[in-house]
């Protein structure tokens, strides 16, 4: 029997064997016309999106340098969590919060998706490092694609290509990552501009650090270093070797005193990480650094502090919304150039617009490919639709942001989106107590996912869709991580709210800049310096506590938004209940004795 040729499969720039035995498998299944191997250079991404341009995929844009505009098909616009799994050799394992299948079977019925799937394409092997390159130990990946989309992405959002493989040697262990957009093309077939298959499966196997994606091109979904790599399979690492993956931001609060504090963030999707990571402080002194928007991996330092690295390269920011008000600092970025917009509109002078940029133009080619004026009935721009641009571009990017030891964490915030019952800002009594807070986090749905959008559901510590093993093992480990190290240096726990509102329905707080109000209050706790209420569910302060001056904002609004209602967290106490029914016997003891003591002080 001889082996199969396909152009470029032997011209591999590694001798890495078991990469090269996984690619050589993978081309034999799929069956690419031929096999390129990402380098990562300049070169590559102008025949790319060259490439792309010329199937209909990109329109350039004559207002924004080296960047383009991207409509999906209709049905390829966020991550599908029904069709996401954790294979487990366990079923056990996976918990019941996750979708699981015995992995054979899964393989078994994946392998027959792929065989010949990438017929009349290109397979690109894109070797890739998830954090700094310099790091003692570089985070390595291998994404195995057929959408050149996925390539000009991967340039932005990780660093990847040669300088990556630099880093493999001949046995360096990697994640595999395997993805297919499931689009063959026949001899004479014509391509479409977004090539995508209707079966999705999004699938993750721990044990093996193995993740196999099929039939859709959307970010969360193909991207694979992203949600699937950085936060499924490195939740299970962090889990097998003692520290955290986390969906959070990183960002650097410097007080006018110039003494400077690092706070991760965990918000579910689309609840304006983006925003806090890149916020402009309304009060005087008080300076915003950004190291991350999305993901944050914590391990302890030398000195016993918990460190974080953003493992990502480029933010994947939702656009609507995204405004020279709500996030300058994110258009500064994205106006620099070689960026990617996928889903919002264009505009006719080669521009994009989304909704909350202000007065619409006159005329916009909406996501959808059609013609839209101010007075059409559906959205310009799908709510889920996304900015991709690198952090490296970014002014108010942290100079440490790409220090391989990462930044001590002071504080960390969870929070959610709440019309009711959650106060603007609870301070934790400790570890413990702030891990439940994480663990029976709620927070209405939004667009992120495809589903129903605004139903409250409970999303620990905003990483329901992405941890990759037990829920109930998982706040364990966060338990274990608490009790393992000196509790005064451990991050102090927050759970915030910026999104509660009035009786008809406005929003009690302003948000955005105005934030930075509330960042104060919480490093003013860390230093000893600020007061807070002692309430049933935590320290919250009063609007004397906070620092309010020239906010221009009703002070019964600021009021209300911090109330504490013992009704509404009593009504709350069900729904706690109902969760950790879900989760079952691995609840924690720890977090049972929490609502236990909190159903007690409730009364
Ligand atoms: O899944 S993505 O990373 O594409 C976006 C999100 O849901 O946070
Ligand atoms: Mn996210």
């Amino acid at each position: 029997m001889t082996a199969v040729t396909i152009p470029g499969l032997d011209q591999a720039p590694t001798n890495h064997a078991r990469l090269l035995s996984w690619v050589r498998e993978v081309a034999e299944l799929t069956c690419p016309d031929q096999v390129v191997w990402a380098d990562g250079s300049q070169d590559e991404w102008n025949r790319l999106t060259a490439k792309l341009v010329d199937a209909g995929t990109f329109v350039p844009l004559k207002k924004k340098p080296n960047s383009f505009w991207a409509a999906s098909d209709p049905t390829d616009v966020a991550r599908v969590e029904e069709r996401t799994f954790i294979c487990s050799v366990d079923e056990a394992d996976a918990g019941p919060t996750n979708n699981w299948m015995d992995p054979s079977e899964m393989k078994g019925i994946m392998t027959e998706l792929y065989r010949g799937s990438m017929r009349g394409r290109t397979m690109y092997v894109i070797p890739f490092c998830m954090g700094p390159l310099d790091a003692e130990k570089p985070m390595l990946g291998v994404e195995i694609t057929d959408s050149e989309y996925v390539v000009v992405s991967m340039h932005i959002m990780t660093r990847m290509g040669t300088k990556a493989l630099a880093r493999f040697g001949e046995d360096a262990d990697f994640v595999q990552a395997l993805h297919s957009i499931g689009a063959p093309l026949e001899p004479g077939q014509a391509d479409v501009p977004w090539p995508c298959n209707d079966t999705k499966y999004i699938t993750h196997f721990p044990e093996e650090r193995t993740i196999w994606s099929f039939g859709s091109g959307y970010g969360g979904n193909a991207l694979l270093g992203k949600k699937c790599y950085s936060l499924r399979i490195a939740s299970v690492m962090a889990r097998d070797e003692g520290w955290l993956a986390e969906h959070m931001l990183i960002l650097k609060l410097t007080s006018p005193e110039n003494k400077a504090y690092y706070i991760a963030a965990a918000f579910p999707s689309a609840c304006g990480k983006t925003n806090l990571a890149m916020l402009e402080p309304t009060i005087p002194g008080w300076k915003v650094e950004t190291l991350g928007d999305d993901i944050a991996w914590m391990r302890f330092g030398e000195d016993g502090r918990l460190y974080a690295v953003n493992p990502e390269n480029g933010f994947f920011g939702v656009a609507p919304g995204t405004d020279y008000h709500t996030n300058p600092n994110a258009m500064r970025t994205i106006e620099k150039g070689n960026s990617l917009f996928t889903n919002v509109a264009l505009t006719d002078d080669g521009d994009v617009w989304w909704e909350g940029m202000g007065e619409p133009p006159a005329h916009l080619t909406s996501w959808k490919k059609q013609d839209w004026t101010p007075d059409s009935e559906e959205l310009s721009s799908h709510p889920n639709s996304r900015y991709c641009t690198p952090i490296a571009q970014c002014d108010i990017k942290a100079p440490e942001w790409e220090d391989p030891k990462g930044v001590p964490i002071s504080a960390i915030f969870f929070g959610g989106r709440r019309a009711t019952t959650i106060p603007l800002i609870t301070e934790s009594r400790d570890w413990q107590h702030g891990v439940f807070m994480g663990a029976t986090l709620s927070s209405e749905t939004t667009a992120a996912a495809v589903g129903q959008v605004g139903v409250v559901r409970r999303d620990p510590m905003a990483m329901l869709p992405f941890i990759g093993y037990h829920a109930g093992d998982y706040f364990q480990h966060w338990i274990d991580t608490g009790k393992s190290a000196d509790a005064d240096k451990l991050p102090k726990i927050f759970y915030v709210n910026w999104f509660r509102r009035g009786e008809d329905k406005r929003f009690l707080w302003p948000g955005f800049g105005e934030n930075s109000r509330v960042l104060k209050w919480a490093i003013e706790r860390i230093e000893g310096k600020a007061a807070a209420q002692e309430t049933p569910i935590g320290h919250v302060p009063t609007a004397d506590e906070l620092d309010l001056s020239n906010l221009d904002a009703p002070r019964e609004d600021v009021e209300a938004a911090l109330r504490f209602d013992a009704d509404e967290w009593r009504a709350e106490l069900p729904m706690i209940e109902e969760w950790f029914a879900k989760i079952g016997d691995k609840v924690p003891t720890s977090l049972r004795d929490e609502l236990e003591a909190l159903r007690q002080r409730l009364g």
